[in-house]
């Protein structure tokens, strides 16, 4: 199995996005449970990635294709990563905020809720505080889940938690938060619920957040 995984992680990093395909098909063939593909192969493949584009070796083309490979590979472990026959839990709207184009975590995180039973209405990225306001306001919402990559995309989320309190939504919605530059402390400061590490945590917080853990 490592020679399977070395050649997956080699070909996220490099962007390779076919041979990445083939060796995550020869990887669930072998047995390796989806999960743990992502948690010690993907996101170390995408720490890798950034890593080499933090001291220069890379630069935006190369960090857009590994995404381009990393997500085609997602695509091929949705079904098992979603595949749930829990009841409803709640009902979720994520999004990656304003200014941030950054999906792959967010999305990993809203496969992640489906797979748990929340069904999730995924905004997408660079989405306004006023849009995840409109979508709060819609009936039978439990939480917002706003994701943020970067460090100058961050006070758009205490922007968010803001109109939501100023549109009187609070006491109703929860709201988590997660994303690489983010922490525990960093949540409270800005008013959120809660902050998980990554997509397991957020399951996990989602939980608890709606009173089903
Ligand atoms: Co960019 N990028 N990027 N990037 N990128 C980072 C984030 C960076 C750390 C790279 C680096 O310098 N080492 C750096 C940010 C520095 C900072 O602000 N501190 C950076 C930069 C600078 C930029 C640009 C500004 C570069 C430029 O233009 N000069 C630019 C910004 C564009 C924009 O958003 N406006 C940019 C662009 C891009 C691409 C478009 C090329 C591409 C994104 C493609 C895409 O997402 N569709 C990209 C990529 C791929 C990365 C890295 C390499 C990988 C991100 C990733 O997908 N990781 C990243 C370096 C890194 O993170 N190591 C980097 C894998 C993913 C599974 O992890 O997203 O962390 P992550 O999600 C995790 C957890 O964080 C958590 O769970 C997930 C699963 O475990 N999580 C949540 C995430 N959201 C959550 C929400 C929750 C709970 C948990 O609850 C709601």
């Amino acid at each position: 199995m490592k020679d399977v995984f070395d050649t997956l992680k080699k070909a996220i990093e490099e962007g390779q996005a076919k041979d990445a395909a083939k060796a995550v098909e020869a990887a669930l063939d072998a047995g390796a449970e989806p999960g743990a593909i992502l948690r010690d192969v993907m996101v170390p493949a995408m720490d890798e990635v950034g890593r080499r584009y933090e001291c220069g070796d890379y630069f935006l083309p190369e960090m857009l294709i590994s995404a381009r490979a990393m997500k085609e590979v997602l695509a091929i472990l949705r079904p098992r990563l979603v595949a749930t026959d829990v009841k409803p839990a709640g009902t979720v709207v994520a999004g990656t905020v304003k200014g941030d184009l950054h999906d792959i975590g967010k999305n990993l995180v809203c496969m992640m809720l489906e797979g748990a039973g929340f069904e999730v209405r995924d905004l997408g990225v660079d989405v306004a505080p006023e849009k995840f306001v409109d979508a709060a306001k819609g009936g039978g919402v439990n939480l917002i889940a706003l994701s943020a990559l970067l460090t100058t995309t961050l006070p758009n989320m205490k922007v968010t938690i803001e109109l939501l309190k100023a549109a009187g939504l609070r006491d109703r919605v929860g709201v988590m938060v997660g994303g690489a530059p983010i922490n525990d402390r960093l949540a409270t400061d800005i008013g959120a619920d809660g902050y998980a590490e990554d997509a397991a945590g957020a399951v996990a917080l989602a939980r608890r957040l709606v009173g089903v853990a």
